[in-house]
């Protein structure tokens, strides 16, 4: 029997460039989309690579989480947590959009506490260099303990940089080094009172099997009734413990992202080259005094074409209303008083307007 293809799984949101990359690496036209639920089920394809031969690529759903909120993110959730999962993979490609960063690692930092050799792809780097930013990629390879590359699947780029890396996870795997919390040592304590799984599996993924226990097929000898004695003994509040480590978790990448995201200073915007003009030591002052001129201008000049015009406007009108109406004190009040007064207002509105817009 031929030796089964290591399994490696693109990961990440929904609309991440997850799909166009597999295409690119299999050879295939999936579907691609731009919004999110295109890739309801996960796809598999034969990636071949120079350095390391053939690997069996999975495009899986996309996901914001392991905590799934829907079908498209159970089915990642559990090939990424059943270890008796024919896709469960070797290494993990987890595919990020460069251009919403921050909102994009929070699956990414729960694979990371997993244990899986994984790669951190940024994705969509021509829009975001067109925007004008910058990734500092070694402070977030610094941070982050795995292998970081930055590509442009429609622009081809760093595809083989990122192929180079894959072949090193498979041959070399790095598991990231994992902060374990307090949460997770009691999941450790707790998970340990179920029984003797085969092959202690890493604490974080325990903590995961006890959140999704209700639906996920460990195949493993664990009645759901130890289960759940075990739960309620242990005084286990899912919804509680994923709320706290959810809000950790992004404040850690609120940071993280802050830090490792910048403008490029040689990248102008429009605002940019506006200001370079305007706030120029010789330009600024001149461009200030015509403007001034202008408004000048504007004030005593041209402004008493419209105030003459709202003047004679007037003046027809209350000339027109004393020849129709009876010579009285009211048609006086109408004529010189409200009329008068309301053109002489419109006046200085006018002239106000002219001064300030
Ligand atoms: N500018 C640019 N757009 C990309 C790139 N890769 C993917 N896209 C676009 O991003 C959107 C989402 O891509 P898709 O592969 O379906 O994402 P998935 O949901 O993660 O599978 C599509 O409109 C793609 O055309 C890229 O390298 N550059
Ligand atoms: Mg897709």
């Amino acid at each position: 029997m031929s030796e089964r293809l290591k399994n490696v799984a693109l990961a990440g949101n929904p609309n991440s460039g997850k799909t166009t990359l597999f295409n690119l690496l299999t050879g295939s036209n999936n579907k691609v989309g731009n919004f999110p639920g295109v890739t309801v089920d996960r796809v598999s394809g034969i990636a071949e690579f120079s350095e390391c031969g053939p690997v069996r690529l999975i495009d899986l759903p996309g996901t914001y989480s392991l905590f799934p909120n829907s079908g498209d993110e159970r089915i990642t959730t559990e090939v990424l947590i059943n270890p008796n999962h024919p896709d469960h993979p070797e290494v993990v490609i987890y595919v990020a959009d460069a251009n919403h960063l921050d909102r994009q690692l929070l699956a990414f930092s729960q694979i990371l506490d997993l244990g899986y050799p994984t790669i951190l792809v940024l994705s969509l780097i021509d829009e975001f260099e067109e925007a004008g930013n910058l990734l500092d990629l070694e402070y977030l390879h610094k941070q982050l303990g795995v292998q970081v590359v930055a590509i442009s699947s429609r622009k081809r780029r760093n595809i083989d940089v990122l192929k180079n890396a894959v072949c090193q996870e498979l041959q070399h795997p790095v598991h990231p080094p994992r902060k374990i919390k307090e949460l997770h040592r009691d999941a450790l304590k707790m998970l340990g009172e179920i029984g003797q799984v085969e092959n202690p599996p890493n604490l974080y993924l325990r903590w995961l099997w006890a959140h999704h226990h209700d639906w996920l097929k460990l195949n493993i000898s664990i009645s759901e009734e130890h289960w759940r004695k075990s739960l309620e003994d242990n005084q286990f509040e899912p919804l509680k413990e994923q709320v706290e480590e959810t809000f950790s978790r992004l404040n850690t990448l609120e940071d993280l992202v802050k830090d490792s995201v910048k403008k490029d200073s040689k990248a102008q915007t429009i605002s940019d080259k506006v200001d370079a003009v305007i706030t120029h030591w010789l330009w600024g002052p001149i461009i200030f005094a015509v403007l001034m001129l202008f408004v000048f201008q504007a004030i005593f000049a041209w402004a008493t074409y419209p105030m003459d015009l709202i003047e004679t406007g007037f003046g027809i009108l209350g000339h027109w209303l004393r020849n129709v109406l009876p010579p009285s004190v009211l048609t006086n009040l109408l004529t010189d008083g409200i009329l008068s007064g309301l053109s002489g207002v419109m006046v200085l509105f006018r002239r106000l307007q002219y001064y300030f817009f």
